[in-house]
């Protein structure tokens, strides 16, 4: 197809974090093997024992910091710097910060970032690249205890729905790369871009539950297969 697309939206999962040896949430070796999901990322768990869960975010602080970026996010950073007169824009379900290392523009973390802490009496959010504790003070409002990691739990709203909303609805290409596609409302971005006309592409290791409404299903490593398919546009 040598259609120039304007608009492009890329909703990234845990697999393209996988090449950089971050774990996905739900494989063998999953995030959540050894500590129940309903115990670390439910908010529910949160309100009840709010240590625990600085506790599980402070030891995976670390190895996040440290991953570097993998050719599947560098492909879309010379998407947007190659594929001229198009807007480009990133929904990252990941809390990882390996766009913004690989040096991609616009991305938009509905999933919150591992990187961030948000004050619930106050709503101030501050960036921590350290260990934060449940006694913690807030810098701005210096209210203690009542600090939370800036992550969605299951049961929270995500961030930045209204642009998310318009950029799905707005766009002519969507590519998802690497998500189970079972954690809504991330799961259902795919029919949005797909009832609006837009063309629409996976990227996985294997299909996922969502795949009828995915045109196109490009199987195998997003280190690989997200390159060929960049340099392929590239080249129209
Ligand atoms: C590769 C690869 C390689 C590997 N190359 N590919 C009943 C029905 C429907 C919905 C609900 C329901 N009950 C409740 C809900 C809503 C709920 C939900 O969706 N639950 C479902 C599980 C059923 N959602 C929410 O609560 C959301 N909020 C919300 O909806 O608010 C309104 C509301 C509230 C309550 C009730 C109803 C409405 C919030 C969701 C927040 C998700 N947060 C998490 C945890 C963050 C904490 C943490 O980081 O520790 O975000 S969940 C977890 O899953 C994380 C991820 O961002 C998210 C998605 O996972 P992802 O990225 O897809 O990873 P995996 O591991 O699942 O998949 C990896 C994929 O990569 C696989 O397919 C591999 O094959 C592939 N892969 N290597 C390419 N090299």
């Amino acid at each position: 197809m040598d259609k120039h697309y304007q608009n492009i939206v890329i909703l990234t999962g845990a697999g393209i974090s996988a090449e950089s040896g971050l774990s996905t949430f739900r494989s063998e070796n999953g995030l959540w093997n050894n500590h129940p999901v309903e115990d670390v990322a439910t908010i529910e768990a949160f309100e009840r024992n709010p240590e625990y869960v600085h506790e599980f975010y402070n030891e995976m602080r670390p190895e996040l910091f440290a991953a570097k970026p993998n050719p599947a996010h560098l492909a879309i950073t010379k998407l947007q710097q190659e594929y001229k007169n198009s807007n480009i824009n990133i929904i990252t379900q990941n809390v990882d910060v390996l766009h913004e290392k690989a040096g991609n523009k616009n991305v938009y973390h509905i999933h919150g970032q591992i990187n961030q802490i948000v004050c619930l009496n106050c709503g101030h959010v501050f960036e921590t690249w350290s260990d934060v504790h449940s006694d913690d003070e807030c810098e701005y409002c210096h209210t203690k205890g009542l600090l939370k990691p800036n992550i969605v739990f299951f049961g929270e709203s995500l961030l930045y729905m209204d642009t998310v909303e318009y950029l799905l609805q707005n766009c002519d290409l969507f590519l998802s790369v690497g998500t189970s596609g079972v954690v809504y409302p991330a799961a259902g971005f795919v029919q949005v871009a797909y009832l609006n006309g837009a063309r629409t592409c996976e990227f996985n290791l294997e299909k996922t539950s969502n795949n009828y409404m995915f045109a196109e299903h490009i199987e195998g490593p997003a280190g690989k297969t997200l390159p060929a398919f960049v340099d392929e546009l590239l080249k129209k």
